[in-house]
């Protein structure tokens, strides 16, 4: 009998629960959340699914062997206590890098073609034709060049944007960018003077806290391109990466031109937060990427497969670094 995989998950797609369980190929779960009457503590569980984890729940597993995370990331896990010295594993896979592809180039679009002014020219019934900068004209800076920072830049690269990148170790951009790759608290500054639109796609970690503050807005490139309200502030990786009072600030005095944010400090998002009524702030709520619960259960039961044949799992956090 297969070692049952635990979940602990609360998001609603989590819903799509048959497809998750078929893919698991018929590993049995448990679903802490399912109102069943459970244990004090899950002898025999060696492996748990999270996403925003109770934080008394790793007490609970002591044979836990993995830990995957449903998303890519995985600040929910070490915002809880007593994470156990296990690998964790997080969710990397085409259905998750393209989806969150197809939003940063659909927001990089929206504020190159000035959509937003003209849906405002269209409530207003006005005609008229903006001037117009071209994506070659537009240097895009990614912070973040992982998985979804490198998939992103391609596709961004394809329909023409000047594409620049910034990371924490430098690591070679496998061809991705054309651009300036760039890292390190020494080289942001210079990466942010030549972005006109700014990607956020980092991991929340002690480090990237906060870092998309006034004084990092007011280090981009200014005045640029014809007609486009720049610097554009695009944000998908955490909201806790943000200082949402300096985003509103920044696009009140035009610091920032304009923003597309999926993540929020608070999710949702408080009905009072000012993000709301700027025309020039096109907010998702957090979902740009979701995961997909089908191709979640394969992930999890080809990596289980792995494990059980002695083989390395495959995207393993690196504990220190927080991601
Ligand atoms: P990866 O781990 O593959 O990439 C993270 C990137 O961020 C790496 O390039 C890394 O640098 C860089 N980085 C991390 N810390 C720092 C730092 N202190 N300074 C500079 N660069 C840093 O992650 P993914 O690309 O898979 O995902 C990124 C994030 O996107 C996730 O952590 C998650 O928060 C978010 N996400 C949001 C979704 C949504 O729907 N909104 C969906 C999925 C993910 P280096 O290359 O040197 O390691
Ligand atoms: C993720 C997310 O981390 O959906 O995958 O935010």
């Amino acid at each position: 009998m297969p070692s049952p995989l635990l979940l602990d998950v609360k998001m609603e797609s989590i819903g799509k629960f048959s497809r998750f369980g078929a893919a698991l190929a018929g590993r049995p779960v448990i679903d802490v959340n399912d109102g069943g009457d459970h244990p004090p503590v899950f002898h025999g569980v060696r492996y748990a699914l999270v996403w925003k984890p109770a934080a008394e729940l790793f007490r609970r597993l002591p044979d836990l062997e993995v830990l995957f995370s449903v998303g890519a990331g995985v600040d929910h896990v070490f915002a809880c206590d007593a994470v156990p010295d296990v690998p964790i594993v997080r969710f990397v896979d085409p259905s998750l890098t393209g989806p969150m592809s197809e939003w940063v180039v659909l927001q990089c679009l929206m504020h190159l073609r000035q959509q937003r002014q003209y849906d405002g020219q269209q409530r207003a019934h006005v005609w008229h034709d903006r001037p117009q900068a071209w994506a070659d004209e537009i240097t895009v800076g990614i912070m973040g060049m992982g998985v979804l920072g490198r998939d992103a830049a391609r596709k961004l690269g394809a329909l023409g944007f000047r594409v620049i990148g910034w990371s924490r170790s430098g690591k070679p951009a496998d061809g991705s960018l054309d651009g300036l790759a760039m890292h390190g608290a020494a080289e942001l500054d210079v990466f942010l003077g030549k972005s006109d639109f700014l990607v956020g796609l980092l991991p929340l970690t002690a480090e990237t806290r906060g870092i998309y503050n006034r004084s990092l807005f007011s280090k981009l490139r200014r005045g640029s391109q014809d007609g486009i309200a720049a610097p554009v502030f695009i944000n998908a990786g955490r909201g806790g990466s943000q200082v949402e009072a300096d985003i509103v600030a920044c696009l009140e005095d035009g610091t920032l031109g304009g923003v597309s944010l999926d993540v929020f400090e608070t999710e949702p998002l408080p009905d009072t937060s000012p993000l709301w009524d700027f025309d020039r702030a096109i907010l998702t709520p957090h979902v740009a990427a979701a995961s997909d619960m089908e191709a979640l259960g394969r992930y999890v039961a080809a990596q289980i497969a792995r494990h059980e044949a002695g083989e390395a799992l495959e995207n393993v956090v690196d504990r220190a670094a927080g991601y």
